[in-house]
């Protein structure tokens, strides 16, 4: 039998090994100045499969292991020259979502930012008070920025006619639409649909994840997935899908339809049109991706095609008329304009706004130590998108 110190020894020795194995894996620098034989011979001659051990998602079929959580507390003081995208977290908050927006934060930090260390931007059409930026940078280990937003980029524009914006609010009202009422619901979803990624805080960045106050997220993220997007050339990701309110959107898809009727170069020809059309385009299924969760490129909304698309809506003022949500509008921008291989279903990661909830299934599950309930899962109930998405991807 080995003696109590002789065990230690070896321990300690082992979680040596393992650590300059971490980091051989995950520290530009150290990884290509080192050429120890401690790594497995396809990582030593394939610097690729190296960083696909934090870039890849479970579902890559990756050489390299998945760090554990365990191996990233104990690395992430080391891993400040990891390989990063140049992405960053944005949140959309007035002052008053403070304890929301601190329970979201608190959580993205406990679950992946305290290795991965990606700055926040904080965005709102007012100023940020003092409360509100102390209290986030104290549960945020890296940086946060707190912008204003321009008055044009929120403000219901002058040339809609307010009276009709008035007569449509109140069918709504009526028809108890939720938020019909109001107004500055539909500056924010406006605001989500055109110009959020035009603000000057995000000029630097590539990819963008979108947190809302008040969610949840349920398991350790152990890999990158601004990685995952860019090494994967992904466009658009997402964890849950449902059928939209369609008294929000009554001519979404007509408007829609006449864009591409002008604009037929911009649709792709391996697009997703299946999965939001059940009759090649005649109508709209109001399938869309709920997108107060999305892991984005940011280069996509000021492309050519979707700047396009979100020029002809916001003339047709349906944003104001009636209550254009940037969920369809993202949605269907998506469908149409991407390569559907370019949209990404982040199935193991386990999220909650209410009152939906993706909760990882099997092996993700385990994998991320999710504390969520798998049977509380929406992906499969009758109101989800997601069974058809997995049957349009097959
Ligand atoms: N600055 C600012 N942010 C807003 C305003 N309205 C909404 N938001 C933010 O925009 C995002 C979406 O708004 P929510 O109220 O969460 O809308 P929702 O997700 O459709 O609905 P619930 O979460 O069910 O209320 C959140 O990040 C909000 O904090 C606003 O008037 N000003
Ligand atoms: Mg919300």
């Amino acid at each position: 039998m080995l003696s109590v110190p002789r065990l230690r020894y070896i321990g300690a020795a082992v979680g040596v090994l393992f650590l300059f194995h971490l980091l051989a894996s995950i520290h530009p620098t150290y990884r290509d100045k080192t050429s120890f034989g401690l790594l497995p011979s396809g990582w030593r001659d394939e610097p690729a499969h190296l960083s696909s051990s934090l870039a890849s998602g479970p579902e890559a079929g990756t050489v390299a292991p998945i760090p554990s959580t365990e191996d990233l507390r104990a690395a992430k003081d080391k891993m400040d020259n990891r390989r990063k995208a140049k992405a960053v977290f944005v949140i959309l908050a007035r002052n008053s979502d403070l304890t929301g927006v601190m329970q979201s934060v608190k959580q993205m930090e406990d679950r992946f930012n305290y290795w991965a260390k990606y700055d926040y931007v904080f965005l709102n059409d007012d100023d940020f008070d003092d409360t509100f930026k102390e209290l986030t940078q104290n549960v945020i280990g890296t940086k946060a920025h707190y912008g204003k937003i321009e008055s044009d980029h929120w403000h219901q524009p002058s040339w809609i006619d307010e009276e009709r914006a008035k007569a449509g609010r109140e069918e709504m009202i009526r028809n108890k639409v939720i938020y019909g009422f109001s107004v500055p619901y539909r500056n924010m979803c406006r605001f989500n649909s055109g110009f959020f990624f035009r603000h000057p805080l995000l000029a630097d960045y590539d990819y963008y994840w979108r947190v809302e106050p008040d969610v949840q997220f349920f398991c350790d993220i152990a890999y990158d997935p601004f990685l995952t997007m860019q090494d994967n050339g992904y466009k658009y990701g997402w964890t849950l899908s449902l059928y939209e309110y369609e008294l929000t959107i009554p001519t979404l898809w007509s408007e829609t339809k006449k864009f591409i009727q002008e604009n037929p170069q911009y649709i792709h020809k391996n697009n997703a049109l299946s999965w939001i059309s059940d009759n090649g385009g005649e109508s709209y299924n109001l399938c869309h991706f709920w997108s107060n969760f999305e892991i984005g490129d940011l280069n996509f909304w000021r492309s050519d095609a979707y700047m396009a698309y979100f020029n002809h809506l916001e003339k047709a003022g349906g944003f104001y008329y009636e209550r254009w949500g940037d969920a369809p509008v993202h949605s269907i921008a998506a469908a149409l304009f991407l390569d559907r291989n370019e949209i990404h279903w982040f199935q193991d990661i386990g999220y909650r706004h209410e009152p939906f909830q993706h909760c990882p299934q099997g092996e993700f599950h385990s994998r991320g130590k999710c504390w969520c309930d798998p049977k509380d899962n929406f992906d499969f109930e009758g109101y989800s998108c997601t069974a058809r998405w997995i049957d349009m991807m097959k």
